[in-house]
């Protein structure tokens, strides 16, 4: 028989720096979530997703959004949309859509990945370009994909002049180009400049609310209208017709209002970390820790990540020998410091 240790007798946690997703609603979006007016979503009638995706839909420079429960769901709507059955998604190698959303490119699409090298998760256009199939013996090409901040690379950022690059070789190719934008918030804040720099450049962006901008709940794919219009589709087959999804939206509204300005200072706290775990003897690659990530490669990362939650600090083991430690607005400098006497004890 298993028991389960009472509340009391868990450790205290002290940081949950597990994943940016942890972060718990504001008073201000509970309320929010309470009053806000609410539809049917499937029929398009809910005021405040209707207002969410207008808002995503004109921070990022595109005609309209579609709110989603998740970043997966975003993700692979978007190939379900740009790509026909037996087709290639070129990729940057580990790209979240692969690596960590459960073969659903294969199983709802029906196509396989390419991946394409990528230091600090930025892959070179030419190896993209070089990537493109055409051939009859091959699977041909249907969708670009990039990730900007890349997660597996450390939460790395594409340079402007890159995307560029890559956007050339899509409209040479009549390719359409996807993002997986679940931190391109935190990207536009890396390079500082508006949102629509980055997302202006792709045909279709997936922008995550849960993620760094810290709603409880919620992703908006943006794009054309007709391209929408094509997902509401999808995402109806996937189950993710939520009906008085306002709920969430008005917390997602509130995160996109006051969240981007705050990323900063998880990038500044992550690279505290970062220099703090380095200084302490830890393997940390000091040139990928660009926005509010920090990977540690050690060995025996489950069981180093274990001893660590024992003593109230959360990280998580991505990897046999890879631990990492993700910055969010529920962090404080304070929580961070003792974090750190724990990390470097
Ligand atoms: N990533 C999660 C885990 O799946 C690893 C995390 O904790 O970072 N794109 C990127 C780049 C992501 O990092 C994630 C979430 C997603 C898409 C998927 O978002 P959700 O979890 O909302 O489906």
């Amino acid at each position: 028989m298993t028991a389960t240790l009472p509340a009391t007798t868990r450790p205290h946690v002290i940081a949950d720096l597990r994943s940016d997703t942890v972060t718990t609603p504001t008073p201000e979006m509970r309320e929010a979530m309470a009053q806000a007016p609410v539809g049917d979503d499937v029929y398009g009638e809910d005021p405040t997703v209707n207002a969410l995706q207008a808002e995503v839909a004109r921070l990022t420079g595109h005609e309209a959004g579609l709110f989603m429960p998740s970043g997966t769901m975003t993700n692979q709507v978007a190939i379900a949309l740009h790509t026909r059955r037996g087709e290639e998604v070129i990729c940057a190698e580990g790209a979240h859509i692969y690596e960590w959303e459960l073969g659903m490119m294969a199983t709802f699409s029906g196509v396989v990945p390419r991946f394409v090298p990528a230091p600090l998760g930025v892959p070179d256009p030419e190896a993209v370009r070089l990537a493109v199939r055409r051939s009859v013996h091959q699977s041909p090409t249907g969708l670009i994909s990039l990730e900007n901040t890349h997660n597996k690379a450390g939460g790395t950022v594409i340079p402007l002049d890159v995307l560029a690059a890559i956007r050339h070789v899509a409209d040479d190719e009549g390719l359409p180009l996807h993002l997986d934008g679940a931190r391109v918030f935190n990207a536009a804040a890396a390079l500082d400049v508006p949102v629509s720099e980055i997302t202006r450049q792709f045909d279709t962006v997936s922008v995550c609310l849960s993620k760094g901008l810290g709603a409880p709940v919620g992703s908006v794919l943006v794009g054309s209208a007709a391209a929408m219009r094509q997902a509401h589709r999808y995402r109806k087959m996937m189950g993710g017709g939520m009906r008085q999804a306002g709920v969430l939206a008005a917390a997602a509204l509130i995160a996109l209002r006051d969240g981007p300005a705050r990323l900063k200072e998880d990038h500044r706290r992550a690279r505290i970390l970062a220099e703090a775990l380095a200084e302490a003897g830890f393997d940390v690659d000091l040139a990928a820790v660009q926005t509010n990530m920090v990977y540690v490669t050690l060995p025996d990362a489950a069981a180093q990540v274990a001893r660590w939650a024992a003593l109230g600090v959360l990280a998580s083991a991505l990897g046999p020998d890879s631990v990492r430690f993700v910055l969010h607005h529920q962090i404080s400098d304070e929580a961070l410091e003792e974090a750190l006497g724990v990390l470097t004890a």
